[in-house]
């Protein structure tokens, strides 16, 4: 990779807010920097001191790191533990009657579950799957809405050793059925359905579809009567109702203690090419750094209200709903619905309601909340709040600042989080009390987490040059192999060219700071007349406009400059059309070249109503390639959310 131009440049610093640090688990740059030096010193014993510390071992370990079989680095090797039972049983003594969720439904209806009813459900859930004929090491589908008993069915397969994979609701039946095949799952956990922004959105007939269309290892199929409405068939001998499994069985269940690197689950992810990879998590490596980045990133105490939107169907929904909050013992919110239903105040009344403190999400909720204006949330009381948090792209300064002064009233940090489903937690992020921030930057790696910046050979690239983003040792709760395929593992994250370091396919770069600076997956960087441009600092500066809500920006092949650099814009109010769009295209133009210089002045630029966008949020660039080039897109589109908009984007 060769040089490659720094062109936005963010001056703005936020030191840690006073009396967030005074009080915070990592209150001072001293305290993060002794942390590092410890990890430096000694990786393998300060890892074994976080794992026997924040972990409940039943049979503790005594090899901490064993590489003989890298890159499937093992950890904790020899020692036994359970994830249920680090999530649940150790806090029973003390908090049985703590809430550990407030279950808000589309409706706005809310349940609470403590400590103790969760163990119950947990349990009762636990042994249905064994009268079922689940053991240790059976595959398990989880197929269910944004409700509490996705975490209890994941937390029931993990107490019997269970390995679950959780498929995100809003996925197809074909998509299902690969997921289904690939795991050779024996059972799938599903409801009738579930509801979004007042529909409903049935599950049980894609179950079906999926498996009439060819699931030769599916035996039962377990389905939560959510909607309650008659919708959904019943295939007999096959279909159990989980009403009717759970309901006589015994509130306590013996814990299945699994080796340390037993599978706890399998999330599937999408490559850059081919099908979806089944991304492998170990039980103890991924609890530890679960429970440490909820304790050091957000710096979640027992007095503290917790909210993650994200979907279980996600990794952060593994990390940041069901297991690190619960292994840490917080109460945390759980919604079924959707940031703009009944109106978009939603999440910003539901702050309100449930006075959280802590409060997670993504930057495209952020800029589609911001597109409502100001007066929203200026409606809601959100003194409660602490900490922001925001994952899964980068953040543009704009986006960060209006999360910062409209949101977190110039008091609450913001954590910016990056990591990926590979990593199982947080790699680089602030801690909030002991590092400074600046809007867009996911700052420091967090301790023990050896991340970098090196060329194409490995070898170390200097401030301000973009490069690609590696961690040079590998971490607890990395990944351990892509399911069924060995060979793609090595070849995906390990290839041969970069001595061992974890590729995680991210292109960044760090300042005079060391603050690292993601600026898009990859294949995302544009070269244009031999200068490479992140495509999310052009976008970035085009959200900086006070007319642009989003922008998304791809390259398009180009003969004299290797490439050119097309905008999809999506504005505050009306989609220009005719005139105003030539005016607004211009002004747009001519305000990159200003933000930023003529290099990276879109060489195009189109107006959407919205963005072509996977079902998690993420703006699918891949599609708007094609469309920048002019062709219909191919292939598979079934994870758009909202199709109709290609048409739209392709017609201009
Ligand atoms: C957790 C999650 C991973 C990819 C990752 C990167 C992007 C995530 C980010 C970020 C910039 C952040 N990403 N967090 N980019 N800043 N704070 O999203 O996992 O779905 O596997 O996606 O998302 O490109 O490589 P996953």
């Amino acid at each position: 990779m060769h040089n490659l131009e720094s062109i936005l440049t963010e001056n703005r610093v936020f030191p840690p807010n006073p009396d967030f640090a005074a009080k915070a688990r990592i209150g001072s740059r001293a305290a993060y920097d002794a942390l590092v030096a410890e990890a430096t010193s000694d990786y393998e014993g300060f890892w074994a001191r976080q794992a026997r510390e924040w972990l409940t071992w039943d049979q503790p370990f005594q090899t901490v790191l064993d590489e003989s079989k890298a890159p499937h680095y093992r950890w904790f090797g020899d020692g036994k533990l359970n994830a249920s039972v680090n999530c649940i049983d150790r806090h029973l003594p003390a908090k049985a009657k703590k809430t550990a969720i407030i279950a808000e439904a589309d409706d706005g209806s809310v349940r609470t579950i403590s400590y103790q009813q969760l163990h119950d459900q947990v349990a009762q859930m636990a042994n249905g799957l064994k009268s079922l004929g689940i053991t240790k090491g059976d595959r398990v589908i989880i197929y269910l809405p944004m409700i509490p008993e996705a975490s209890v069915a994941m937390l029931a397969c993990a107490r019997i050793g269970a390995i679950h994979s959780v498929v995100f609701g809003g996925f197809s039946a074909e998509a299902l059925r690969d997921r289904i095949n690939d795991t050779g799952a024996k059972l799938v956990i599903t409801a009738d359905g579930g509801m979004r922004g007042g529909r409903a959105v049935p599950l049980k007939t894609a179950v079906d579809k999926a498996i009439e269309h060819g699931c030769p290892s599916v035996e039962r199929v377990v389905m939560l009567e959510r909607l309650g409405n008659d919708s959904a068939t019943i295939v007999d001998g096959r279909d159990v109702l989980w009403s009717q499994l759970t309901a006589d069985q015994p509130t306590t269940c013996e814990p299945v203690s699994v080796e340390s690197e037993h599978p706890l689950f399998l999330l599937y992810t999408s490559g850059s090419t081919g099908k979806p990879k089944g991304v492998q998590h170990s039980t103890g490596g991924y609890l530890l750094n679960a429970i440490l980045t909820n304790a050091w990133v957000f710096d979640l105490k027992d007095d503290d209200v917790y909210w993650c939107t994200a979907d279980v169907g996600w990794i952060t929904g593994h990390s940041y709903v069901t297991y690190g909050p619960l292994a840490l013992g917080v109460t945390q919110v759980i919604f079924e619905g959707v940031p703009s239903y009944p109106d978009g105040g939603r999440f910003w009344r539901m702050v309100q309601d449930h006075k959280v403190s802590v409060f997670y999400t993504a930057p495209t909720a952020i800029r589609a909340l911001m597109k409502l204006g100001d007066e929203v949330p200026k409606q809601y009381d959100l003194s409660s709040l602490r900490l922001l948090g925001t994952v899964g792209e980068p953040i543009n300064p704009e986006a960060w600042m209006w999360y910062h002064r409209v949101i977190g009233g110039e008091r609450c940090p913001i954590a910016d989080t990056w990591w990926q489903t590979e990593t199982g937690a947080h790699m680089i992020a602030p801690l909030p009390g002991a590092i400074p921030t600046k809007p867009g930057s996911c700052t420091l790696p967090l301790p023990g987490i050896m991340a970098d910046i090196v060329d194409d050979d490995g070898a170390p690239i200097g401030p301000n040059q973009g490069g690609n983003l590696v961690i040079k040792r590998p971490w607890p709760s990395m990944i351990r192999t892509v399911w069924g395929d060995d060979a793609r593992f090595q070849r995906s994250y390990f290839p041969e060219t970069l001595k061992g370091y974890y590729l995680a396919g991210d292109s960044a770069r760090r300042d005079d700071d060391g603050y690292f600076w993601i600026m898009g997956r990859i294949d995302d960087v544009l070269n244009v007349s031999g200068h490479r441009l992140g495509t999310m600092e052009i976008e970035s500066a085009l959200v900086a406009h006070p007319a642009v809500a989003e922008a998304a920006v791809v390259g398009r092949p180009h003969d004299i400059k290797g490439e050119a650099v097309v905008a999809f814009v999506v504005c505050k109010g009306e989609r220009p059309q005719g005139a105003d769009a030539e005016a607004m295209i211009k002004t747009l133009r001519d305000w990159v070249a200003e933000q930023i210089g003529p290099i990276a002045k879109p060489d195009e630029i189109r107006f959407g109503d919205n963005l072509p966008k996977t079902r998690s949020g993420k703006i699918m660039r891949r599609l708007l390639r094609g469309i920048a080039k002019g062709e219909l897109p191919q292939g598979d589109v079934s994870t758009l959310e909202n199709p109709a908009i290609l048409e739209q984007l392709m017609g201009q």
